[in-house]
């Protein structure tokens, strides 16, 4: 199927004005401040922060194309929060693994900040390295290792990452929840999963979770200049770590038994946000 951001001479940023435009027509909501990628464990968030008032399908957006996985439909919701902000849920995000390349991959993150999203909440579902996490544990993104060999950047545009995951939201997520544990993310390439040697190897690097998303996503925010908050959800103990192989069973059946309470938590930070 083609894409517009399939052809290299097209600004992937001025597509993603015209998917923000067309999304103002369609919601009705001229611009937003929140948006939320919600991954394995995170999507029952969307429905308690706040009241719905437009459910689009991604694909009517410039940029965006129909999910790989058949029945899947890629919606976009506009939530107006009790506080008066207003949400925008990006769901189905397109993973780095699908092989469209990294402008898909981005692509949601670059349309929520040309809506005016000055917050990019971005969650996960991932493996856990920390031997006490038990699966079901929601953590805080600290930092990241991007271990994807390639960048959401073009050009030669020097991004600062220090303090990419904010400290201060960091620190609001904390005051909701002060017994959130935090660590740092790595992303693989995936869709595999990681061998037991290469969770060591990520151990030793300095890595507490192992992913397949939201690194790439972080990048991109940054060089918008959005906050970003990132959360996993251990669904698992990484390869060899945990003493019995990953099964996908495992990880949605942790990620059912960890929703309702996970998204209310989250959904209690972006009601302080
Ligand atoms: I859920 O153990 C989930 N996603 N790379 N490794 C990687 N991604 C994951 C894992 C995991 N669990």
């Amino acid at each position: 199927m083609t894409n517009l951001l399939d052809d290299s001479k097209t600004d992937p940023f001025e597509v993603a004005e015209l998917a923000a435009k067309r999304l103002a027509e369609l919601t009705g909501v001229a611009a937003h401040d929140i948006a939320l990628t919600l991954g394995s464990g995170w999507a029952k968030a969307a429905d308690l922060i706040g009241e719905t008032v437009a459910t689009i399908d991604a694909t009517e957006l410039p940029g965006f194309s129909k999910p790989v996985v058949e029945g899947h439909v890629a919606t976009i919701r506009s939530i107006l929060l009790p506080s008066g902000k207003r949400a925008l849920v990006l769901g189905a995000r397109t993973h780095f693994y699908e092989g469209h390349g990294v402008r898909r991959v981005v692509h949601g993150v670059r349309t929520a900040a040309a809506a005016g999203v000055k917050v990019m909440v971005l969650t996960n579902g991932a493996g856990g390295i920390k031997e006490t996490w038990k699966p079901g544990t929601p953590v805080l993104i600290s930092d990241h290792i991007n271990f994807t060999s390639t960048s959401s950047i073009e050009g030669a545009k020097f991004i600062d990452l220090t303090d990419a995951y904010s400290p201060r939201l960091r620190d609001l997520a904390r005051s909701v929840d002060p017994t959130l544990d935090e660590g740092v993310y790595m992303q693989f390439r995936g869709p595999h999963y990681e061998t037991p040697a290469e969770v060591q190897m990520a151990k030793g690097m300095g890595a507490h979770l192992v992913g397949m998303s939201t690194a790439l996503e972080t990048i991109a925010a940054r060089e918008l200049g959005m906050e970003v908050l990132g959360f996993s959800l251990m669904t698992n103990l990484a390869a060899g770590i945990q003493d019995h192989p990953l099964s996908h069973a495992e990880v949605l059946e942790a990620g059912r038994e960890a929703e309702g309470r996970i998204s209310a938590l989250l959904a209690e930070i972006i009601g302080r946000i």
